[in-house]
């Protein structure tokens, strides 16, 4: 097969002061960072559905991406092809892992035999293509959003045939994953909410999604696929609301159906700050739940209330998710997948590498800022000093459950008012900017 990037060689690191904007300034894949290689730490992704097959249309104009391999058809023979170019981009990028939806890689056929034949047929490449270059799946998923059956939801449709249908194809995706090795499998329900609550029982949906949950982890036990399972929180878009609208009403929907030892999060940025959350706060919720699985690393715009998955640069932001990843003890199955699209103004094949290679470089200084803060000691320092008072006395004898309203009256009549410490906000604030 001719080249589709013939222009492009393999990037490489060159360091902060190359000119040379195909190469990286921070990533050094083998370079050691707290005795971790870089790569290791931060295992990126390439998502198929955005790199391979996003034409970059809006809702107010059609595609502008040019993309010379595809010949624009459903053809296997063509995503067949593309499946030969992102491993090409993979190659020539250095990124070990991808993530794909069922109906990206493949075409939907007339029926679902016909769409799992199709599957296998693009399956056999990406399963040939990986063994040719050692590339990863980091995870696998189903596309039960674009099709029209879907239209009402898939697990939580009102619908059993919908509901019967979205799992057969969940089965077959499952399948693929676990033959091609994949590490995790995606759950994301862009249509498991409602579009108005006038038509919808709540309780009964959500009851479906959890029955489908464990069907799927049932199945996986049947298959032998070991994989992790993941939810990914995102509160609308396309539906007025999700179920799993943020990572606080994921774990309650896990706990409350016995879900909790089988999946994690995998946890988006632009989803964050569409739930009124920062990404560090959505982070943090699922590590204190020992539920940190993956990151789809992106980022939205302070001006656009959509999810527009652009790609992160914000190196502020690419620290605050490495601390807060470093903190949870880094990933095992998951990864940072680049859920993120080139704008429609940046149409060539050649501002796909431009995009990664940014989103990249920013994480790399983000892990390296993380790093040293973490090495510096002063903030974790200054945030175990706050809770002293907890760590002795009475603030000891409360989280050891051993005083009651009782004793904590008594022990306010004898000692009065308490002394209480600046928060320090400003001082913190600078101290991080010293490393950024
Ligand atoms: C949509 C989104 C999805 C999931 C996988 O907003 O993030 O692409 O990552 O279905
Ligand atoms: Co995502």
């Amino acid at each position: 097969m001719n080249e589709a990037f013939p222009d492009i060689q393999k990037i490489q690191y060159e360091g902060p002061k190359s000119k040379n904007a195909l190469s990286f300034k921070h990533y050094n894949a083998d370079e050691l960072v707290g005795g971790k290689k870089m790569k290791d730490h931060l295992r990126f992704g390439v998502a198929y559905w955005h790199t391979m097959r996003n034409t970059l249309s809006d809702p107010f104009g059609v595609g502008t991406a040019q993309r010379p391999w595809d010949d624009g058809t459903d053809s296997i023979a063509n995503a067949q092809k593309r499946a030969r170019v992102c491993f090409e981009f993979m190659e020539k990028l250095g990124v070990d892992f991808y993530c794909f939806h069922d109906r990206d890689v493949a075409p939907e056929g007339k029926t679902l035999a016909e769409s799992n034949t199709n599957l296998d047929a693009v399956a056999d490449v990406l399963e040939a293509e990986q063994q040719r270059t050692g590339k990863k799946l980091l995870w696998g998923t189903a596309c039960l959003f674009a099709h029209p059956r879907y239209c009402q939801g898939a697990a939580t449709s009102p619908n059993a045939g919908v509901f019967a249908y979205a799992a057969a194809q969940v089965k077959k995706a499952l399948e693929v994953t676990h033959r091609l090795g994949g590490e995790g499998y995606v759950f994301w329900g862009g249509r498991e909410g409602y579009a108005t609550l006038w038509n919808t029982n709540m309780k009964r949906e959500l009851d479906h999604l959890a029955r489908f949950l464990h069907m799927a982890v049932d199945h996986a036990k049947k298959i032998g696929f070991t994989g992790q399972f993941y939810i990914e929180p995102k509160p609308r878009e396309p539906s007025t609301h999700q179920y799993d609208s943020d990572a606080a009403a994921c774990l309650n929907f896990l706990r409350e159906h016995g879900l909790m030892e089988h999946l994690k999060l995998n946890i988006e940025t632009n989803h964050a700050t569409l739930a009124g959350h920062t990404m560090r706060h959505e982070l943090e919720v699922a590590a204190a739940a020992g539920a940190l699985g993956s990151i789809d690393a992106n980022t939205g715009d302070e001006l656009i209330g959509w999810d527009t998955d652009q790609f992160p640069t914000n190196i502020y932001l690419t620290t605050q998710i490495m601390l807060a990843l470093l903190k949870a003890g880094g990933f095992t199955t998951g990864g940072l997948n680049f859920d993120a699209k080139v704008r429609r103004e940046s149409f060539e094949p050649v501002d796909l590498f431009h995009a990664h290679i940014g989103g990249m470089d920013a994480f790399a200084r983000g892990l390296k800022i993380a790093q040293a803060v973490i090495e510096d000691g002063r903030l974790d320092d200054f945030v175990k000093k706050r809770y002293a008072t907890f760590d002795s006395g009475i603030g000891a004898k409360i989280e050891k459950g051993e005083v009651g309203f009782a004793e904590l009256e008594a022990h306010v009549l004898q000692f009065g008012e308490p002394f209480l410490a600046s928060g320090r906000q400003e001082f913190l604030e600078n101290l991080i900017n010293e490393f950024v």
